[in-house]
């Protein structure tokens, strides 16, 4: 048997493999990760060199986070951990972007199930690799729908994929990251400009507006209490642009919190206007032929899944980018440069109350 076969073997028993996790609780045994030292191969010369780092992004079967996932690899300084809800997709996504087949493993992850992520996290620690870069990157945009769908645990879609999957990913994991020896360990929460409303963009309606969260509090369930984070009504384009909110604020919260004490790097970031991608996927045919040239030619925010690939693995692995709490933007040089965030996407007390309600929500309160 190949060592491909093996690996695709040994990651479906993965997906299938759960033992050892208390269903109920959602409790997952604590695994030791092997410690690879940070610094292990010694080359010719004698002096050491980094060894490989190993980055699980999510999401990583399509656009960005599939072009991300592909820089990495490139550079044969990474393994990257597929982390992804169709096995296949993602198996073939990597095979048709060229991805040498030792640069990644693939393992079920579908953000829209709690239990899912809790399985994600036990099998990825069952790998024994070790966790040097997290990257939340996946998400679902429904601006169409005309009613709410919802997560397993009955949670609006959108903020419940984007949100508060990754808030409980990236809580588990901050665990892993933080036993890691590699030189930068890094959590990367994609955000957006569209959440930001001290953007042109942003100001397109409907707005991003978390209001009190009361929505949220009440358990985005759309029966006793409402889908939306500010408790009004179901409008999928807002439910996303909340949902970029509150990976934003996440972030921050993130860097407020666990920053000093474990040196962890916490980030976001807006790669441009990727018009080309899946994520516009169920908007109107009219809207996916126009959006494109409109964003090419008149706002000249495009940017290509290549060249977004690229910036994000930047924002993973370049040594310049180590400063925690910042949201990323890029110039029309392609130079990075940090940016503002909006009123709300910056509000620190927002940001401790989405924190806690989201800790309820996921149960880790
Ligand atoms: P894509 O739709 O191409 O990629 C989204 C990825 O998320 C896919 O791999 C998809 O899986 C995955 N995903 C969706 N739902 C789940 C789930 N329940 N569990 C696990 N994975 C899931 O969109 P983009 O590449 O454009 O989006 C990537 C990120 O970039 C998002 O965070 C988005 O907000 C952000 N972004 C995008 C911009 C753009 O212009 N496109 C601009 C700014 C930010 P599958 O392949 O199975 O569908
Ligand atoms: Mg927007 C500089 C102007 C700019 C940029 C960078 C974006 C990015 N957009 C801009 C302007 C405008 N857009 C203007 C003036 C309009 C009104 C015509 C407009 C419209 C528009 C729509 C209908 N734009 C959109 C949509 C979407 O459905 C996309 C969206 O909101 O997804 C949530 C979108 C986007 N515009 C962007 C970016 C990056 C997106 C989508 C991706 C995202 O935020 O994740």
């Amino acid at each position: 048997m190949s060592e491909k076969s093996l690996r695709s073997s040994f990651s479906f028993l993965l997906i299938i493999d759960c033992d050892n996790v208390n269903q109920r609780t959602g409790a997952v045994r604590a695994q030791t990760a092997v410690t690879t030292p940070g610094l292990s191969r010694a080359s010719a010369d004698g002096k050491k060199t980094l060894r490989k780092g190993t980055a699980v992004v999510t999401g990583a079967s399509s656009g960005l986070g599939l072009a991300t996932a592909k820089a990495l690899a490139e550079t044969g300084k990474w393994h990257v951990v597929m982390a992804c809800r169709d096995f296949l997709k993602a198996e073939r996504a990597a095979k048709s972007a060229g991805m040498n087949k030792e640069s990644y493993t693939v393992i079920h992850l579908d953000l829209a199930s709690l239990d899912s992520v809790r399985q994600f996290v036990h099998n990825f620690r069952r790998t024994e690799m070790p966790l040097d870069v997290l990257v939340c990157n996946a998400a679902v945009y429904l601006p169409t729908a005309k009613e709410p769908t919802f997560t397993a645990e009955g949670f609006e879609l959108s903020v419940g994929t984007n949100h508060l999957g990754h808030f409980l990913l990236a809580r588990l994991l901050l665990e892993d990251l933080n036993k890691s020896d590699y030189p930068s360990r890094r959590l990367i929460i994609v955000g957006s400009i569209t959440g930001n409303t001290n953007t042109l963009a942003g100001n397109v309606p409907p707005k991003a507006d978390l209001g009190d969260l009361r929505g949220l509090m009440g358990g985005l369930n759309g029966l006793n209490s409402s889908s939306m984070i500010n408790g009004g009504a179901f409008d999928g384009a807002k439910a996303y642009k909340d949902s970029k909110v509150c990976n934003m604020l996440t972030m921050q919260e993130f860097h407020r919190r666990f920053h000093e004490e474990t040196g962890i790097t916490f980030t976001s970031l807006y790669p441009g206007c990727i018009a080309t991608t899946g994520l516009f996927r169920s908007h109107i045919p009219l809207f996916r032929i126009l959006f494109p040239p409109f964003q090419k030619y008149i706002t000249k925010g495009y940017v290509s899944e290549e060249e977004s690939g690229k910036r994000l693995a930047q924002v993973v692995s370049d040594p310049s980018l180590t400063k925690s709490g910042v949201y990323w933007s890029w110039n029309k040089n392609s130079a990075s440069f940090e940016n503002q965030l909006s009123e709300e996407a910056s509000d620190p007390e927002k940001a401790r109350k989405l924190w806690e309600i989201s800790e309820k929500l996921v149960g880790l309160a």
